[in-house]
């Protein structure tokens, strides 16, 4: 049978890399071609992504990749979700995307209830509020910059932005324009009562395509610039869409935390869950890829730990992931825990003093050394995870007996381990490349070559077979902690209202 060449391009929002995968029969091979950061830059006031130096090393994973497998049956890209590019009616891009986490959103949520109340917002998109939603972005848009909004003919998301560059074809898919908080999950279109709610121009919501959906052929600049040709694929836009199409399960339902720099705790339904309580809580109903529902919580992640690093590098001490962990397994048990969502964390100049003021405002003891920090920062984000999971069980009704989980944040063993013996259930781990597996099986499922989404996850546990990790007896310590950690929920609860 026919090797299939595929490639991956996923951008998360710390690093991102080109794939490449072979597809023969039901067996997957992964060749990381390039892998690069990404970096944001604060062009006066605000944050940005660099999206050219993005595309540069796009192009070089591609030519290399090319170069490798001697053809390139085709492309998938799948980034971070939220963001957007905004083009004139001449395809230009009017501005450099701008960062979720810059503070053009700071206080707008109650400007934003102003114009449409809440409990409305959630009934049209299932989506939990947070500042970062394109929701948000959009309307802060329009208060500060009415002319970028005036000039623009159509929006596309990261991915397809970047899809729009190599093929031509402007396009959103589904998975990721769920992220935004103006699609309805429940009539599978753009919520066009709430974009006109924020007065938000209509036009701008082009209809949207399936993931799995062949987008055309590269351009001719693009295919002369490379040396190569290739088809250009929508698949899950969204990267925890392209993942979670990559969860090894065979169980349903099944639980999973998509881990990197976010962690997306959450199940698959076949139809959206949108109620008060789904509300309260702050639950999330993205789409999936073949029709499914994510429903899910956006969890802060390893953004906590990336940030300490950061700082602890700006003080002269580098470390690397591995040192770190090294030092957190070292350290004492649940001394020190944080609410890991509490609004602070978001984005502050300085993580190591930010959780520093946290614990102090509730009393507990400072993490005085790296160790104490990444170990406060794993135990929190684990015990993060066991809440989230509780409340899922609620809302569904299901219980659930194991926890996929996949991303970079499963090369952290401490994490993985915690996890399991903090939700007293086995953790099934990888694979690390579930995102980029997601998308380049979708590119075969687009190009006809794998039936659907289980034969795709079949695939899946046959390439990767997953590491399991059993729970550790629950011991006093861990379970006082636990109530600790709901103590430090209900404080954090009445003072956002969040
Ligand atoms: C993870 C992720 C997450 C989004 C966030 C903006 O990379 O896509 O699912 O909510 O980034």
């Amino acid at each position: 049978e026919e090797t299939l060449n595929l490639l991956a391009v996923d951008l998360g929002a710390e690093s991102g890399r080109t794939i490449l995968g072979r597809l023969e029969g039901e067996n997957l091979t992964l060749e990381e071609v390039n892998r690069f950061l990404n970096e944001p830059v604060y062009l006066g006031r605000h944050l940005y992504w660099d999206l050219p130096g993005l595309l540069r090393e796009i192009k070089k994973g591609m030519r290399s990749a090319y170069q490798r497998a001697g053809s390139l049956n085709g492309i998938g890209v799948d980034t971070w979700g939220v963001d957007f590019g905004l083009l004139s009616a001449s395809g230009e891009l009017l501005g450099n995307p701008v960062h979720y986490r810059d503070s053009r959103t700071d206080g707008i949520m109650p400007r934003f209830f102003g114009k449409v109340p809440q409990a409305e917002v959630y009934r049209q998109t299932g989506i939990q509020m947070m500042p970062i939603n394109t929701s948000c972005q959009l309307l802060a848009l329009s208060e500060g910059h009415p002319e970028l909004l005036e000039c623009a003919a159509s929006l596309l998301f990261i991915p397809g932005l970047l899809t729009y560059f190599l093929s031509g074809v402007k396009a959103n898919d589904t998975t990721i324009a769920s992220t935004s908080q103006l699609y309805n999950p429940v009539v599978q279109d753009w919520a066009f009562d709430l974009i006109k709610g924020l007065s938000l121009p209509r036009s701008l919501f082009a209809p949207l395509v399936q993931p799995g959906t062949v987008l055309g052929e590269l351009t001719p600049d693009t295919a002369a610039e490379l040396g190569m040709s290739a088809k250009v694929i929508a698949i899950g836009g969204h990267d925890t869409a392209s993942a979670v199409a990559a969860i090894p399960a065979t169980e349903d339902p099944f639980v999973y935390i998509s881990c990197g720099t976010w962690s997306l705790i959450g199940t698959e339904l076949r139809e959206p869950l949108i109620n008060a309580r789904a509300q309260a809580l702050n639950f999330t109903n993205e789409v999936g890829v073949d029709h499914r529902i994510r429903f899910l919580k956006n969890v802060i992640g390893l953004w906590l730990l990336q940030r300490c690093r950061q700082s602890w590098s700006k003080q002269g001490q580098d470390y690397d992931y591995a040192q770190l962990t090294q030092l957190a397994a070292a350290a004492e048990p649940w001394r020190t825990l944080i609410d890991p969502d509490a609004p602070e964390f978001l984005n502050p100049r300085d993580m190591v003093e930010a959780i520093r003021q946290f614990v102090e405002k509730t009393g507990q003891p400072v993490p005085d050394s790296p160790g104490a920090m990444v170990r406060c920062i794993l135990e929190s984000l684990a015990l993060k995870y066991w809440w989230v999971v509780g409340r899922l069980e609620e809302l569904t009704g299901a219980r659930y007996h194991g926890i996929h989980m996949v991303g970079g944040g499963t090369k952290n063993e401490l994490l993985c381990q915690l996890t399991a013996d903090i939700t007293g259930q086995p953790v099934l781990t990888g694979p690390i490349e579930a995102t980029a597996i997601g998308n380049l099986l979708t590119q075969a499922l687009a190009l006809g070559k794998i039936a659907d989404l289980e034969a795709l996850r079949r695939i899946v546990r046959v390439s990767f077979p997953p590491r399991v990790y059993q729970p550790a007896a629950p011991d006093p310590n861990s379970n006082a902690a636990k109530q600790r950690f709901l103590q430090l929920l209900e404080r954090e609860n009445s003072a956002t209202m969040n």
